[in-house]
């Protein structure tokens, strides 16, 4: 797929903000800081369509871009942020579950895990939360550059574990480096019909 004009539409408070239309939408889920927004700007081969930021705990709201008028990037706020109040952390929560049990056009559910690190209970509550919507899902594990070529696989097994996924739907990736863009780019092609 060849992309061509990658546009930032909404960030989203609510419900009634999110887009009319009924594209097609791959979502992004993760804590704060994993690479949700790098991850997004990997595969539409942009440096800055979404905002990264080292600094966690800056995105509350759901974030839309839409790609070439075809399907949406949405990238959800980053939950278990141990700096935002306990309140704001509930209200982070509960717009990710408003919009993953409503919205009807979700094709893929794309859940970043830091490869670095053990799922944390919020990552496992997430992935519980995912299963139960019943929509595909895959689950990325970020920032591989972070660790030796020879490791990755190592790590990639003990979060696949720990999360209970198949082998088929877990992917290491790195916005670095790009690995495997490629592959992950294939099966959102495929979530979206396109072979
Ligand atoms: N080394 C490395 N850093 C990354 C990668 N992805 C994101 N980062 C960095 O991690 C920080 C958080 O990334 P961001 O995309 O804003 O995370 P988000 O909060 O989940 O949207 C930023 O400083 C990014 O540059 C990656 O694949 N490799
Ligand atoms: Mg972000």
């Amino acid at each position: 797929m060849q992309i061509k004009n990658p546009k930032f539409e909404i960030s989203a408070m609510n419900k009634s903000q999110y887009p009319k239309n009924k594209l097609p939408e791959i979502v992004l889920a993760g804590k704060s800081n994993v690479g949700k927004s790098s991850f997004v700007n990997s595969l539409v081969g942009r440096k800055s369509l979404a905002r990264t930021s080292s600094t966690p705990g800056k995105t509350r709201q759901i974030n839309f871009y839409n790609i070439d008028n075809f399907f949406y990037f949405v990238d959800l706020p980053g939950y278990g942020y141990s700096e935002m109040s306990k309140a704001e952390q509930k209200k982070v929560g509960e717009s990710i579950e408003v919009y993953l049990r409503n919205r009807q056009n979700i094709n893929l559910i794309v859940l970043l895990i830091d490869i670095r690190h053990k799922p944390s209970e919020n990552d496992k509550l997430m992935m519980d939360y995912i299963k139960s919507t019943g929509k595909r899902y895959i689950v990325v594990t970020s920032k591989a550059d972070k660790i030796a070529k020879t490791k990755v696989m190592d790590y990639v097994k003990i979060i696949q574990e720990e999360l209970d996924v198949p082998d088929d739907l877990i992917f290491p990736f790195s916005s670095e480096t790009k690995f495997n863009l490629e592959t992950i780019m294939d099966v959102i092609e495929e979530s979206l019909g396109l072979f």
